[in-house]
């Protein structure tokens, strides 16, 4: 016998089925969907106050891999790790890439770091002192080359660069500053590689920061040329900001990189994506997924390149189990989304029904879409409730071995 119901599923089908939905290919759809996780939210973290130390942390690079590959194990859904350098910065990259391949994993995003050492204090590409700027260059050259050895084609910048006091910088002087670095960096990619460009309205310094918002870090990659692109994090904007909207102008723009999800509601980006504000995140797969039925290649091909990335650093939540909650709730809406009626919602919209179209959307919101996840996970073989499934595993009690002193960020 199954362990979920084959009446609630063929209930769920053929409602569906009625509403127009091709389930089949709505199950394929989510069986595509594949989210990086992230090396540092393994990692031991906490707050600019104290970093909390917990048992069972990795204590390397290799430990980080070892955990992320039993979240995709489990979930079938995150085949990818992202770097962050010199947090995970090893001897041997090779030897590191073979280790997350033998565990059936590869390494997606390089995250240069902008923000520990002193001399980046007072900024990085963007500081005042020639030769900080050129140490930041070089250290993006130096994820280029980590991202060649490790066989990953996503160099994702965020800076920390901002200042405190009004004056402390010049605030024109650090836009082409920063522009000149990245173009320094852009005219050394390989064919095939991205730059990301991620962008945040705060931190450390809330006078100003130098890609405050989506719009900057938008010029900045469409000066650069078609192999950059920007990054959306979903804990980065004001609120009440439309997020949405936002990735409806850069996915027609041919410039929506990817995702950084995670939730605000820690000062920062860093809890599970989905627990606070889950219509967001579905509305941010409404406007994905009709832009991949656009009739203009370039936004339909942007939709479809999406590099999907959860970066939460968890603090007071253990781990991977919070890291399969993520992937659950990104999974989750996203089948929500796979059952919109986008034909149903451009009529209304072109009648100017505005509760009509409003109604079409949140009635695909309103789904329970348990059985379509289900589905998909048995059809591959995988734990139907993989949060259960880890429980279960003794993987939490086995990691306990490496006691604690498990590496930071
Ligand atoms: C800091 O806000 C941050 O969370 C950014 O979102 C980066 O993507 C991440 O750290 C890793 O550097
Ligand atoms: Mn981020």
């Amino acid at each position: 016998m199954k362990a979920w119901s084959d009446q609630a599923y063929t209930l769920f089908e053929m409602q569906q089925r009625d509403r127009g939905i091709d389930v089949d290919a709505a199950v394929r759809r989510l069986s595509a969907l594949a989210v990086e996780t992230p090396s540092w939210g393994y990692g031991n973290s906490g707050t600019r106050f104290k970093v909390f130390k917990k048992v069972g942390v990795p204590r390397n690079p290799y430990e980080k891999i070892d955990d992320a590959a039993v979240v995709h194990h489990l979930t079938g859904a995150c085949p990818s790790v992202a770097i962050h350098i010199p947090w995970d910065k090893v001897e041997d990259y090779k030897a590191l890439r073979n280790h997350a391949e033998e565990r059936g994993l590869c390494i997606g995003a390089v995250n240069p770091n902008f923000f520990q050492d002193d001399e980046y204090m007072l900024g990085s590409a963007t500081n005042a002192d020639a030769a900080v700027r050129k140490k930041s260059v070089a250290h993006m050259l130096e994820c280029l080359d980590v991202m060649r050895e490790v066989g990953s084609n996503v160099l994702s910048l965020w800076f920390a660069d901002g200042t405190n006091y009004p004056g402390q910088g010049h605030l024109r002087r650090r836009k082409r500053w920063l522009q000149e670095a990245l173009a320094e960096v852009y005219a050394r990619l390989d064919p095939g590689m991205r730059m990301l460009i991620e962008y945040k309205f705060f931190e450390p310094g809330f006078y100003h920061t130098d890609l405050a918002d989506w719009g900057m870090a938008f010029q900045a990659a469409n000066k650069l040329g078609e192999q950059a692109q920007v990054l959306v994090d979903t804990g980065h904007h004001a609120p009440g900001t439309n997020v949405e909207h936002i990735v409806a102008y850069l996915l027609d723009e041919g410039k929506l990189g990817g995702f950084h999800f995670n939730s605000r509601k820690y000062a920062d980006d860093d809890l599970i994506v989905g627990a606070m504000n889950p219509y967001e995140l579905f509305l941010i797969f409404y406007q994905i997924l009709d832009a991949t039925r656009d009739t203009d290649s370039t936004v339909s091909r942007t939709a479809h390149e999406i590099a999907y990335m959860i970066d939460q650093s968890h603090v007071i939540e253990p781990k991977i189990p919070a890291m399969i909650r993520s992937l659950c709730n990104i999974q989750t809406q996203y089948a929500k989304a796979l059952l919109i009626q986008h034909d149903e919602l451009q009529e209304m919209q072109a009648k100017n029904d505005v509760l009509g179209a409003e109604n079409t959307l949140r009635t695909a919101f309103e789904f329970d879409v348990a059985p379509l996840l289900y589905r998909m996970r048995e059809e591959r073989g995988l734990p139907i409730d993989p949060m259960r499934a880890y429980l279960e595993s003794g993987y939490a009690e086995k990691i306990r071995e490496r006691g604690v002193g498990g590496s930071g960020w």
